[in-house]
């Protein structure tokens, strides 16, 4: 790729309450799945770091977590810590905001982070697609609007307006590029997945937890984690074995399933996206353990 003068560098950091839709915007930016994304809230547990690269520049996308109002857990509280510490790396945030849902306490915390932030400021009026022809929340930010230094409308889900996000981002970055991130782009670079920040155990842990997020829906308490025990790859297929860890029996139970039916869906869903990443035979092997010390291991 030819390097011209105008290339620009900087962080991004995608900002937003829980279900704002900031992992599935961040998949669409990079164009493969770096963050897994579900209904539950806080599906993102930990802020994620994914390489953007064009011909305008090359940018050090992050996903963080939507903050959580009130939480009581472990996991919850340690969660919430995490987003402010990212954005302050950010040369530009975006706030996404989910139009379909009325404005509460979690908008304003993300709103009070946002205008505590002396980065450059995007605001992201999200998922677009769902309130055609049915109310939307849009105008209840529309106050925000001057305080920020673009606004754009988007869907993240179904990629409508990302470009112009893309643009807008490239035209409020820095002309000289931020102290360090050249360093840390060649680090990014000379790995071979674009996320920097995950092993290939962090990186299957999430696909198990996504599936098991979208198999269970409602019914899973929203803590529910999962450690890889091992990978081995034999040469004509992967062995990989992991716990799926819970904090209390009754919830072990209901992971599990009738006749192990539960975990045996969520198995299946998990390998079949794992193959298809890795183009590799898989064999999964998934115990669920109840645990209820494991969110003091949460880091
Ligand atoms: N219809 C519609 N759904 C969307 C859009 N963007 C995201 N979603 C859905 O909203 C849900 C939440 O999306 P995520 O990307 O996981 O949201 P998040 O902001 O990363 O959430 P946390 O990680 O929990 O903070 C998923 O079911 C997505 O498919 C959109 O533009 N339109
Ligand atoms: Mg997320």
């Amino acid at each position: 790729m030819p390097k011209t003068q105008s290339q620009k560098f900087g962080r991004v950091v995608l900002l937003g309450r829980p279900n704002a839709g900031k992992s599935t915007l961040l998949n669409q930016i990079i164009g493969q799945k770096v963050s897994i994304t579900s209904p539950r809230p806080q599906t993102t547990r930990k802020n994620t770091q994914a390489l953007f690269v064009s011909s305008k520049g090359k940018i050090i996308f992050s996903d963080t977590p939507g903050i959580m109002h009130k939480v009581e857990d472990l996991i919850g509280k340690k969660i919430n810590l995490k987003t402010p510490k990212e954005l302050n790396k950010a040369d530009l945030l975006v706030l996404l905001i989910d139009i379909s849902r009325a404005k509460g306490e979690e908008e304003n915390r993300v709103i009070g982070l946002a205008r505590n932030s002396p980065a450059k400021k995007i605001l992201a009026y999200n998922k677009i697609d769902v309130a055609k022809g049915k109310k939307d929340y849009l105008s209840d930010y529309n106050f925000l609007e001057e305080e920020f230094d673009g606004v754009v409308a988007i869907s993240a889900l179904k990629s409508t307006h990302v470009k112009s996000l893309i643009e807008k981002i490239f035209d409020l970055l820095p002309a000289k590029a931020p102290v360090g991130i050249k360093k840390d782009i060649k680090l990014m670079e000379s790995q071979k997945s674009p996320i920097s920040d995950q092993s290939s155990d962090t990186y299957i842990s999430e696909i198990i937890r996504e599936k098991a997020f979208l198999v269970l829906r409602k019914e899973l308490p929203y803590t529910v984690s999962v450690e890889v025990k091992e990978i081995n790859d034999k040469g004509n297929i992967i062995v990989i074995k992991a716990n799926l860890l819970t904090t209390d029996k009754r919830y072990k139970k209901m992971i599990i399933g009738k006749k192990a039916s539960t975990i045996k869906l969520i198995g299946q869903k998990a390998r079949r996206e794992l193959e298809l990443v890795s183009q590799r035979k898989i064999y999964l092997e998934l115990t669920v353990i109840s645990d209820p010390h494991w969110p003091e291991r949460f880091v």
